[in-house]
């Protein structure tokens, strides 16, 4: 096992990861911009090295920076954490090259993942149900392209091959409008992602979004934890997680996770990964793959006792799954909600000082946070402080804690988005589940204030 870790990340992630290295007897060196120079987990890091200013273009998101503050302290492994630099291939590669783990997939892999075009190609061959769509990306032939649009039928969606998460999308619901929007979309993803392919799909309207997450070693075993439901979102941005998804059929779930698993031995995958699929109709069809750990890991460790960020450690360091696919049993429910610092209505940052902080506690409670009394909310990051997670035997048990916990959660100083989720928590169509990826919006769209 590594002796030392560096975690390339900041805020609860980064705490998330020092906890694991911590219970494993592994040192953590751990990196911060000025602007989290006073955060606690830094003070009672075992080691840590400021890598620059606040802005994480000179700091989070430097690789030089990161990979000597590995070398000066020594340490064998880097973590990347969610966000930053987890899903770059380059640097996963040039972490390897300067001889360290990078803790994650190959860069074979993360490159794969990241062209959402071959991402997609590489499911198709390995047996994952996808959107129907364009086979690969466009050809810039008009006839193809309108007679690919016709043979999928309308509304059709143009996606960047260089997109993900919602960014670098089009919506065409005619032909008449289909040329125009297949070049605004190149236009746009050659200057934002450097590349200007693109690939069509079939628009699903009312989809959900259910996520399966996967682990795999390098000894060609890959198994898969079950499944996310993230559908509530706003702007592409998850507010609820739960696991598992309400209402969908064991047997579904089963016969998908399968495909994903079968999809890592395929694929020679390592660590771990989140397959997403749009559901509609009682159909799977994938969209991309994340190769990091997501933000809303937690319900998925609640609901079947396994440690994510424990075995991606492990894993790392060459060490065998600790357990086959029939000893992932599923047990209860699990909720998560993210505590972002904006306001609750607006949605504007609130960055500042938390002047109280007092978190929930009891049976079947977990809250991941940086944050404490005095701690001050850097302008310069995402406005995410912190989760609360809930477990209980059934679903009406996690939303009842839940509503506990959030009703004893007390922040103060800033804004947060509690008063959202007290409200999402009594909503007659959440509590009913299986609410689908514009319900959020909508219900927003109508509330009062
Ligand atoms: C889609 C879709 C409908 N049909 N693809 C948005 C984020 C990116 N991961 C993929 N996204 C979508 N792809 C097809 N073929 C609708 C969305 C989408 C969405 C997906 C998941 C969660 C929230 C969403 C909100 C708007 C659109």
């Amino acid at each position: 096992m590594f002796k030392k870790i560096l975690i390339a990340n900041r805020g609860e992630i980064a705490l998330r990861v020092q906890r694991a290295c911590r219970e494993m007897g592994i040192k953590a060196v751990m990196v911060y911009s000025e602007a989290d120079r006073d955060a606690k987990y830094i003070r009672l890091a075992d080691e840590a090295v400021c890598i620059g200013p606040a802005p994480s273009g000179l700091s989070y998101l430097s690789m030089p920076a990161i990979i000597s503050a590995a070398e000066v302290t020594d340490a064998e492994a880097i973590h990347p954490g969610y966000g930053f630099l987890s899903e770059n291939a380059d640097f996963a590669e040039r972490v390897e090259k300067s001889g360290f783990t990078f803790i994650g997939p190959t860069p074979e892999s993360i490159r794969l993942m990241g062209d959402k075009v071959s991402a997609k190609q590489a499911m198709i061959r390995a047996g994952v149900p996808c959107v129907p769509g364009s086979e690969g990306a466009l050809p810039a032939d008009a006839a193809v392209i309108k007679r690919t649009a016709k043979a999928v039928g309308y509304p059709v969606i143009i996606k960047a091959a260089g997109g993900g998460g919602g960014r670098g999308m089009r919506v065409v619901h005619t032909e008449a409008a289909l040329l125009h929007a297949v070049q605004t979309t190149k236009a746009e993803a050659g200057a934002a992602f450097g590349n200007p392919e693109v690939y069509m799909e079939k628009f699903l309207q009312n989809p959900r979004h259910i996520e399966i997450q996967v682990m795999a070693d390098t000894h060609r075993n890959a198994v898969y934890l079950g499944e996310r439901d993230c559908s509530m979102q706003r702007r592409h941005q998850k507010v609820i997680e739960e696991a598992p998804a309400p209402g969908i059929p064991r047997r579904l779930i089963e016969k998908i996770g399968d495909r994903c698993a079968a999809a890592c031995k395929k694929i020679g995958y390592r660590g771990a990964g989140t397959f997403e699929f749009l559901f509609e109709n009682g159909e799977f069809y994938f969209i991309e793959m994340n190769t990091r750990v997501q933000v809303e890991h937690p319900v998925t460790e609640w609901i079947t006792g396994v440690d994510i960020v424990r075995t991606q450690i492990a894993v790392a360091a060459g060490e065998k799954l600790p357990f086959t696919q029939r000893q992932v049993q599923l047990r209860g429910h699990a909720i998560e909600c993210r505590i972002n610092a904006e306001d609750a209505y607006k949605f504007t940052p609130s960055p500042g000082r938390i002047t109280a902080w007092h978190t929930p506690g009891g049976p079947g409670v977990r809250v991941d946070s940086h944050a404490y009394a005095n701690y001050v909310v850097p302008p310069n990051y995402d406005s995410m402080i912190g989760k609360i997670i809930v477990h209980g035997d059934t679903r009406e048990q996690a939303l009842a804690r839940m509503r506990t916990a959030l009703a004893e959660t007390v922040i103060e100083g800033i804004k947060t988005n509690i008063p959202l989720h007290r409200e999402l928590m009594v909503d007659a169509s959440f509590v009913a589940g299986g609410t689908n990826i514009h319900y959020l919006e909508e219900w927003l769209s109508q509330r009062e204030r």
